[in-house]
């Protein structure tokens, strides 16, 4: 028997996603329900720190993870491990993004009943992510310090697409040619908006920070 559920997201058929993605904005709303897209380049950090993330929020909050992938279960079967929360693996056919109608099918298959937030985990990549709104009341993302400091230059659209960009592996710092400072100006640069939450998620060191954020967040789109 599969660990957990996986869902074959069916390519969308819908021609005019910014119109499906306020449509299932307005029903989130209607629900109180939260959904937030995270994205980021593979292997950045996204699995890490949503499991560091749900371990501190769980007890005030009922949360749910898609984890949307090409193929393969192990990133919703290590959030189920690490948390005990609700964990289904989504298999986008080949693509590199999910929009409005995709992310609506992957909702459809959890069982969202009493559920405050949804988390979902965007197919890792820089690029197409960033060009589909899938939906979500926002959007975050990681950039790790391996990748580099200069990445808002070279990655404009998700970096001014993100509410929130969270800068992870903080604990590699020594080894890299990372300077945060020049990342925050960058990030300004994309968009002034933007905040920036250094963490280490190996550690869990600054992810309360983020989870304030977070849980601030839904609480606010509940009332
Ligand atoms: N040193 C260090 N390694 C980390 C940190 N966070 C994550 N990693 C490691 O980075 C690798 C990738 O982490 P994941 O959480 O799987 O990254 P991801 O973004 O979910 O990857 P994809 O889903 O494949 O795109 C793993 O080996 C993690 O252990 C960190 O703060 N510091
Ligand atoms: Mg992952």
């Amino acid at each position: 028997m599969e660990k957990v559920k996986i869902v074959e997201i069916k390519k969308s058929i819908f021609e005019n996603n910014d119109k499906q993605a306020d449509n299932l904005r307005g029903e989130l709303k209607s629900r109180g329900l939260y959904l937030l897209n995270l994205m980021s380049s593979p292997g950045s950090g996204k699995t890490t720190t949503l499991i560091q993330t749900i371990n501190l929020l769980k007890d005030k909050l009922r949360i749910a993870v898609m984890e949307a992938d090409i193929d393969s279960d192990v990133d919703a079967v290590k959030i189920k491990e690490a948390t005990g929360i609700q964990s289904i693996q989504l298999h986008t056919g080949g693509m590199c993004h999910l929009d409005a109608e995709m992310t609506r099918q992957g909702l459809d298959s959890l069982d969202t009943d009493g559920t405050d937030l949804v988390i979902l985990e965007n197919v890792g990549n820089l690029v197409c992510p960033a060009e589909f709104d899938t939906g979500a009341v926002r959007n975050a993302m990681i950039l790790s310090v391996p990748e580099g400091d200069d990445k808002p230059l070279k990655y404009p659209l998700m970096f001014s697409v993100c509410d929130v960009v969270i800068v992870n592996k903080t604990d590699v710092m020594p080894y890299f040619d990372f300077d945060l400072e020049k990342c925050r100006e960058y990030v300004r640069m994309r968009n002034p908006k933007a905040v920036v939450i250094p963490i280490c998620a190996r550690t869990g060191e600054g992810v309360d920070v983020f989870a304030s954020w977070l849980l601030n967040e839904v609480r606010n789109w509940k009332q």
